[in-house]
């Protein structure tokens, strides 16, 4: 059995995706981090770097329960550990890190930054906002070409790297349908998967999503996310 801590954020929703690509018995455990719940001496001991996802394998390397958090780490863990969603062909696999690799260290951060100071910042900061608006528009353009080129982001067949990037753009493609025709393809294509419909919803079940906290921000949320909640913590 394999636990996967997080809530409704793109990080975890990657990993809920191919858990169930991969049909790895899975179960989640639900961190609300708008509660600070990755803030508890519980979920620290997991990573102290007080971010989901985490997952523990119960049947980790070596048959002995694994702990491991990096969404991106977490992927390439799974699929070494099923042999799936990892290309064959030593090319396309190197493509499948360089793509992986860009979701980790681009997109993600900046979309991240760009939600930001769009939706989460106290106050308005437009150098900011136009900053990191402009980066993910180009970062779609990259994303746009590519996928131009290719079926799929490491080339022929479908990879952790498409699993990886797919909820990070999955809202732009909804708010801008047919901007970037060749990341729609795609994204349809990986929409009619069932585990990527599954996987997209991990969470909006409950109560208090990120998504509701996108109307219903307060000065209690900034304070554990980034303020004196966090530090106090540390
Ligand atoms: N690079 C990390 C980023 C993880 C991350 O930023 N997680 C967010 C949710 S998407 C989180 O748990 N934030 C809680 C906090 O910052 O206190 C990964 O890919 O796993």
């Amino acid at each position: 059995m394999i636990t996967l801590y997080g809530g409704p954020t793109p990080n975890a929703r990657k990993v809920a995706i191919a858990l169930l690509e991969m049909k790895l018995p899975w179960r989640l455990e639900p961190i609300d981090i708008l509660a600070g719940d990755q803030l508890t001496s519980e979920f620290l001991a997991l990573n102290p770097n007080n971010k989901t996802p985490v997952i523990i394998d119960d049947h980790g390397p070596n048959g002995a329960p694994f702990t491991l958090n990096e969404s991106g780490a977490i992927l390439v863990y799974l699929a070494e550990k099923t042999g799936l969603f990892l290309p064959n062909d030593a090319s396309e696999r190197a493509l499948c890190w360089q793509w992986l690799m860009f979701q980790m260290s681009a997109i993600g951060p900046m979309f991240g930054q760009a939600a930001h100071f769009t939706h989460y910042a106290k106050d308005r900061h437009p150098y900011a906002i136009e900053r990191y608006g402009r980066e993910v528009k180009r970062l779609m353009m990259v994303l746009n070409h590519r996928l131009g080129d290719s079926e799929w982001l490491s080339g022929t067949s479908y990879s952790i790297a498409d699993i990886a990037t797919l909820p990070y753009v999955r809202s732009i493609l909804t708010a801008q349908p047919g901007q970037y025709p060749h990341v729609d393809r795609w994204g349809q294509a990986m929409l009619a998967r069932p585990a990527v419909a599954e996987g997209l919803a991990v969470g909006t079940a409950r109560a208090e999503t990120i998504e509701g906290g996108l109307q219903g921000f307060t000065d209690e949320h900034r304070a554990i996310l980034w303020g004196d909640r966090q530090h106090s913590q540390r």
